[in-house]
């Protein structure tokens, strides 16, 4: 006999969350039935295999604080949850593979790894503990990030190297912004940066930065010949500019009290259409537009004929995307 709870998450993130979880045979374990029965594993500092389903005889799940393991569980549960409402709420998707079905996460993944990563063959993402000043790899931008990259596996299918491979980062560090902003969380309110709460670097700077990206010393502003041949996570920064760009516009601006200044490459300022309809244009293109070798002069185009779609030729939100694409020196 299983019966379907609220379990309380005291996650070190974003404070007191509400946790889908399941009684059974006396004892709670953290699957989510309300999405897809997600699952939260413990890999106990393990490297392989699926670890253990988080089990307890309540249904509270950390203290907030590292020390407890089951804290980096109700964090890693909280941003899997968060980012399944998202797509559900936002686009329609119910799921990552659009079935209902759930995926897991697995915690606590080997001694001092300072990364988190999503395997499309174990249908599962996978946290690190950090190390140092990096904190546990379990925020909400990371979570929807590496979950993102199995709706990415599972749409456009997006070849992770060359620029198709910045646009797959891209994609994950767009709708990880995005899902942080839906989730409105107090603790941990929506921005574009990524990983601003895990101090990966030690000195308080957040992993990337979409006004900007050149901001984290390597990613590229602007799209120029070549970009294929640097890595993923740094030709990515023309599409996370686009998207910042999309958004809130070319300039200087504070957004949630974070400030942000974004260039052009071609010094013409962007009038934003908000970033709702960024997300649901990038989404629209990422599902039917987009295939496992688009480059930026095809995201360019997919993402204008989805605008097209959505809001007619000759709207300001097609006129708006396609200054954008030009600021981040990708024409026509
Ligand atoms: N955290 C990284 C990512 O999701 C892991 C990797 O580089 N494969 O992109
Ligand atoms: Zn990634």
């Amino acid at each position: 006999w299983q019966a379907v709870h609220n379990g309380t998450g005291h996650t070190q993130y974003s404070g007191q969350v509400t946790l889908g979880s399941v009684a059974s045979g006396g004892t709670f374990n953290l699957t989510d039935t309300a999405r897809g029965n997600h699952r939260t594993h413990n890999l106990n500092r393990g490297t392989t295999g699926t670890g253990a389903l988080f089990s307890g005889p309540d249904d509270i799940w950390g203290n907030g604080l590292p020390a407890d393991a089951e804290t980096a569980g109700a964090d890693a549960a909280y941003g899997a949850g968060l980012t399944w409402d998202y797509f559900k709420n936002v686009h329609g998707r119910n799921g990552i593979k659009n079935d209902g079905v759930g995926a897991y996460s697995r915690v606590h993944y080997g001694n001092n790894y300072v990364n988190a990563f999503w395997t499309d063959s174990c249908f599962c993402m996978t946290y690190g503990d950090g190390a140092g000043n990096a904190k546990p790899l379990t925020s909400i931008d990371v979570a929807a990030h590496e979950m993102t990259h199995g709706v990415t596996s599972n749409t456009a299918g997006l070849i992770y190297s060359g620029e198709s491979g910045g646009l797959n980062e891209a994609t994950s560090d767009i709708f990880a912004a995005a899902v942080e902003f839906h989730a409105n969380n107090a603790q941990d309110p929506g921005d574009y940066l990524v990983g601003e709460k895990i101090d990966i670097r030690g000195n308080g700077t957040p992993l990337r930065y979409m006004d900007r990206p050149s901001r984290d010393g390597s990613s590229k502003d602007y799209w120029y010949s070549g970009i294929g041949s640097i890595g993923v996570h740094s030709s990515s920064g023309v599409g996370n500019h686009w998207f910042y760009l999309a958004s809130e516009g070319s300039g200087p601006k504070t957004v949630n009290g974070v400030s942000y200044d974004s260039p052009t490459y071609d010094g013409q300022p962007v009038t934003p259409i908000g970033r709702d309809k960024a997300a649901l244009i990038w989404y629209r293109a990422l599902t039917t537009k987009f295939t496992t070798t688009t480059n930026y002069a095809a995201a360019r185009a997919g993402t204008i004929a989805a605008a097209t779609e959505l809001y007619g030729a000759g709207s300001p939100e097609v006129t708006n995307i396609t200054h954008a694409w030009a600021a981040v020196n990708v024409g026509a």
